[in-house]
């Protein structure tokens, strides 16, 4: 093929007097032929990853890469002029997905397609997705996320079906997006939507609608807000307009290829992803017992065919929808939920194994845990904490079913489409092998003596520093110091996650720069993080970032040694930007609350050294590294569990007795905060802090800044840091997505 002349074609005239526009839309065409061509979604067992979030970021690069045709591209646009990452910068990041559930299952779909495996994503075609974050006097304002063009990676299909709901039928329409696989196979991304969905119902840029019209709502925004019962209610008709389809698709397909239906489980495996899919359950059952199949081999066919992941033991995360709920928008699964919830009630005296409780509320994880066949963790201490703690008294009735699956991340997106600089030079030194087996990483290893190769690792997390600092310049007209310590914390905005914390460290510093403290080197420290729109504690922790942002960058005393920057609308494109840039990583969770965490795992991959707990993946990654080559501090799981347990935290206790930490709180409502900041929401913050701290950000503050401070002092020797990074990436190769999906089918989907 001569890659000049199919994309003139495509674009319609030559390259060279096309905009960026019309060459990102030639190439998308372009790679859905080719993808097409490489249709491969045969077999006859698949997996189907059914998820309310799919986190999947700009695709054109990551496709371009997978078809193997990357560099050829890129010169050929060269040649004409033009440059892909101004290609690139065109396409819009669609906005299906919030966090790391969401990214992980994008991280999976790129590793089943690439380890040549049959299996589908499916889920849901929001419209407008998660919201967009602005800043606006210090505060996040959200705004509709318009991601959907006329041209776009979602293929319309004739697949419809009529959905039955509480009160009306909807009519479904199935949208798919390729999956293309690292040098192999084309999977599908099937996306439903609703065919009566009505935008102009959204009032102008803002996030609001009416939301109790359901047949015009349905698809528009992911997670709308629940603060309400009509939000709450939507959740519901959403989760099942998703697994409705999902399930008569499956069915469907499952027959097609032979399947009596007794014989599903041959022909399909479901992981659920979280409790959100859970109602798939009932709805399978409902559908086979319409296919004339009893309720005790529905049952039994439904059970050999799910499995579920649980990814928190967060208790406001784990879904219990109060069965009014349910018989206003599921009326259908009613009968089904009572039957599931009665067999339980036959064989158990444990009222907290039963599906329906007390409340008349339906726990949608126990649904799960009775009905599927595996239940899995994330990362190998959340696993033993569901184990042990949380999930216990289920682990002792059903101890076979539960297993671990450490998460992963995909090395195409996360190393050779971030980081082309820092790809070229472990390709220089170990081969390409690492491309498709990341263990062959370890191969790194043998470097760590030698100089040369430790420059070059400084050098290229330099130029990855100048890149993000001219990328945030662009964005958001803020200038950063390429020679500051890059210190990164970007994840959701949650309390158990504690950027509060360090927020705190950001104050203690500010405060010793001003006492003639001043560091060797100066810091940069950078916060990405959106925040649910009701969640007003954590809409105050911004609020508190960004007036430290604007005091200390605005303090001429300050701002030449430390540095704030909140970056705005922090998505999957700028943590492609942000992660290469890293020097230090903070993953700072209260010990058990992450249950994995997967942005740590991208760091590290990136040569960026960990600041965290031992919660979540960070205690592999600790053990893989070695005490060396990671600053870990902070209480452990089994002390933060225990103090749950006995209710003996008190912020207000270490609040009194250390004049340090006391100084450092009492900032946020002193005046210069107050005077440039919300007093309402300062004073709240400050006030849940010492009064509450539920997830004790005081507990570890002190142990947190000396071990920041050993950090920062260990940075000075470049030399031995560079080092620090090298093992970190050659260590990384466990943290494969392509690692994880295996271990998923071995234990669990054996297709
Ligand atoms: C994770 C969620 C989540 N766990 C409910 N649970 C949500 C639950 O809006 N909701 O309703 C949204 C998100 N997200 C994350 O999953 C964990 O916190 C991470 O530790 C983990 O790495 C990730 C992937 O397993």
């Amino acid at each position: 093929m001569n890659l000049s002349n199919v994309l003139e074609t495509k674009c319609g005239k030559d390259i060279a007097s096309c905009t960026n526009e019309e060459i990102y839309f030639g190439l998308l065409s372009l790679v859905d032929e080719l993808a097409n061509q490489k249709q491969s979604n045969k077999g006859k067992k698949k997996v189907y990853y059914i998820s309310a979030e799919f986190l999947i970021g700009k695709l054109l690069s990551n496709n371009l890469i997978n078809l193997g045709i990357y560099e050829e591209v890129k010169s050929v646009l060269e040649e004409n002029g033009k440059n892909l990452s101004d290609v690139e910068e065109v396409e819009p990041e669609p906005s299906l997905g919030n966090g790391g559930l969401g990214r992980l299952a994008a991280c999976f779909l790129d590793s089943i397609a690439t380890l040549g495996l049959n299996g589908d994503g499916i889920g849901l075609n929001y419209h407008f997705g998660l919201f967009k974050q602005v800043f606006k006097d210090k505060l996040q304002l959200e705004q509709k996320n318009e991601w959907i063009e006329k041209n776009s990676w979602l293929n319309k299909t004739d697949v419809t079906y009529d959905i039955e709901c509480g009160g009306f039928k909807l009519k479904s329409r199935l949208y798919d997006i390729n999956v293309i696989g690292y040098n192999n196979r084309v999977n599908k991304l099937h996306l439903f939507d609703v065919e009566t969905i009505d935008e102009s119902i959204v009032k102008d840029g803002s996030i609001n609608f009416d939301k109790e019209d359901i047949p015009k709502n349905l698809t528009l925004f992911l997670y709308p807000d629940d603060s309400d019962e009509d939000g709450r209610l939507l959740r519901v008709y959403q989760q099942y307009f998703m697994v409705s389809n999902a399930a008569r698709l499956i069915l469907d397909e499952c027959e097609a290829k032979g399947s009596n239906l007794y014989d599903l489980y041959d022909y399909a495996v479901i992981q659920i992803n979280d409790t959100h899919p859970t109602m798939v359950i009932p709805e399978l059952i409902r559908l086979l017992n319409e296919r004339g199949i009893s309720m005790d081999d529905a049952i039994e066919i439904v059970s050999k065919t799910c499995a579920y992941t649980n990814h928190t033991i967060l208790a406001e995360a784990l879904e219990k929808w109060p069965m009014s709920y349910l018989e206003k928008a599921v009326p259908n699964l009613i009968d089904i939920i009572r039957e599931l919830d009665k067999r339980v009630r036959e064989k158990y005296e444990d009222k907290d194994l039963y599906i329906i409780d007390e409340d008349n509320r339906v726990h949608m994880a126990r649904i799960d845990i009775h009905y599927c066949f595996s239940v899995n963790g994330v990362a190998s201490l959340h696993t033993e904490i569901l184990e042990k703690n949380e999930l216990n008294n289920f682990y002792e009735i059903y101890p076979e079913k539960f297993n671990n699956k450490t998460n992963g991340i995909t090395f195409r997106r996360w190393l050779m489409h971030c980081n082309h600089e820092l790809t070229n030079l472990i390709e220089d030194l170990i081969g390409d092998g690492f491309k498709t087996d990341a263990n062959e990483l370890e191969k790194l290893g043998e470097y760590v003596d030698n100089k040369d190769v430790l420059q070059k690792l400084l050098n290229i997390k330099f130029d990855n520093k100048v890149e993000l600092k001219n990328y945030i310049k662009q964005h958001q007209g803020i200038e950063i110091n390429e020679n500051s310590i890059f210190d990164i914390q970007i994840k959701r905005l949650h309390e158990y996650k504690r950027q509060q914390m360090n927020a705190l460290y950001v104050i203690y510093k500010y405060l010793e720069i001003k006492n003639g403290n001043i560091p060797s080197t100066p810091i940069t420290v950078i916060f990405g993080a959106k925040a649910a729109p009701a969640y007003t504690i954590a809409k105050d922790i911004i609020h508190l970032i960004l007036c430290l942002q604007e005091l200390i960058n605005n303090d001429e005393e300050v701002n030449k040694y430390l540095n704030v920057v909140m970056v705005e609308n922090y998505n999957v494109t700028y943590a492609e930007k942000l992660i290469p840039a890293c020097d230090i990583s903070e993953q700072i969770s209260l010990a058990s609350k992450e249950a994995s965490g997967t942005g740590n795992m991208k760091f590290m991959l990136n040569g960026a050294l960990t600041l965290g707990t031992e919660d979540g993946a960070n205690v592999e990654i600790h053990e893989l590294v070695g005490d060396d080559n990671i600053f870990i501090f902070g209480k452990d799981s089994e002390t933060v569990i225990k103090h749950y347990e006995n209710g003996d935290y008190e912020s207000i206790d270490i609040y009194a007795r250390n004049p340090k930490i006391k100084d450092v709180v009492d900032f946020i409502i002193g005046k210069e905060l107050m005077s440039i900041g919300n007093a309402e929401s300062l004073i709240r913050l400050f006030k849940e802090i010492v009064k509450k701290d539920w997830f004790m950000a005081l507990l570890d503050l002190e142990d947190y800044i000396k071990t920041k401070e050993l950090a920062f002092k260990e940075y000075e020797d470049r030399e031995n840091w560079a080092k620090k990074m090298l093992i970190n990436i050659s260590k990384a190769g466990y943290f494969s997505s392509d690692r994880t999906i295996n271990d998923y089918n071995n234990d669990i989907w054996k297709l």
